[in-house]
């Protein structure tokens, strides 16, 4: 049976090249984010494919959350695979420089937004016995790396709830996993550095970084897995990465 997933922040880079592979894999699609233009686009694109719906909500607001996962039509509803996406960095500063915005912002949707997401999709799960869970961790939720403190600490949060989640979960048969990239080039720096492109740019200038294809590609392999089968845990870097703190560049 043609299974259905929602992937949040399915409008660029990590989360779009997934909705891109499933839609070729033949999954049904849910997408969601905040920019309608760009889930319009790609809703429009991978329809050519596959059935798809969009969801145009705020991870933060946890109001939004319930209402748009609660009014999918019936043949959305079933939702056999979760990947919880949606994040990213909000500056890069020292702990005594740090905004409480950027902090806001990173605990608010990294963290507690994909907690509110799963909480409005599990119900259909657990009363199913059945789900498949796909956190995106980071390398950031294994080590700490200098003026990445918030994010970091949000990112280890999700290492955290990953591994609380497999287990509360376990009863009801749901797989539950994490996949953690180092650096992919996306427009991650670009909102980490509120868009200066130029500061961005040269987070990936000088090796090869990871292409958002390139995690789409095992975030299908985890789900395309026999169901006795579940990627638990995955660290994927480039080649020229040896840590956050390590990169080979040849500049
Ligand atoms: P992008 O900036 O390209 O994509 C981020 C996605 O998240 C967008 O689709 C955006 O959609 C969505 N999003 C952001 N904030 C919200 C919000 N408040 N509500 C709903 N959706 C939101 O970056 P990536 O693809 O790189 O990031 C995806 C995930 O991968 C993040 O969790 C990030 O932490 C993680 N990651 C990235 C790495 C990298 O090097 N790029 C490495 C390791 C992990 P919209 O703006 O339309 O709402
Ligand atoms: C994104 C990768 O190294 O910027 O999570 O933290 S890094």
């Amino acid at each position: 049976m043609k299974k259905t997933a929602l992937i949040t922040g399915a409008s660029s880079g990590i989360g779009k090249a997934t909705a891109e592979k499933f839609a070729r894999e033949g999954l049904r699609l849910i997408l969601c984010g905040r920019r309608q233009d760009r889930l319009d686009e790609l809703s429009a694109e991978l329809g050519k494919n596959t059935e798809v719906h969009c969801l145009n909500f705020d991870v933060r607001d946890k109001e939004a959350v319930f209402l748009a996962i609660g009014s999918l039509p019936p043949e959305f509803s079933r939702i056999d695979i979760l990947v919880n996406n949606a994040g990213n960095a909000h500056g890069l500063d020292p702990i005594a420089e740090g905004s409480l915005e950027d902090w806001d912002a990173m605990l608010d949707i990294n963290v507690k937004g994909l907690l509110y997401v799963t909480k409005a999709v599990l119900p259909q799960m657990t009363e199913r016995k059945a789900g498949h869970i796909l956190h995106i961790g980071s390398t950031a939720g294994k080590e700490v790396y200098p003026n990445g403190n918030v994010y970091c600490a949000s990112k280890h949060a999700v290492d955290a709830i990953n591994q609380g989640m497999r287990m509360d979960l376990n009863a009801y048969g749901i797989r539950v996993g994490a996949i953690n990239p180092g650096l992919v080039e996306t427009e991650f720096s670009k909102v980490r550095f509120k868009g200066d492109e130029e500061r961005a740019g040269k987070v990936y200038q000088g090796y090869q970084p990871l292409l958002p294809e390139d995690i789409a590609d095992i975030l299908y392999f985890a789900v395309s897995r026999p169901p006795h089968v579940n990627i638990a845990d995955l660290v994927v870097m480039p080649t020229a990465q040896a840590s956050s703190t390590q990169v080979k560049k040849d500049l």
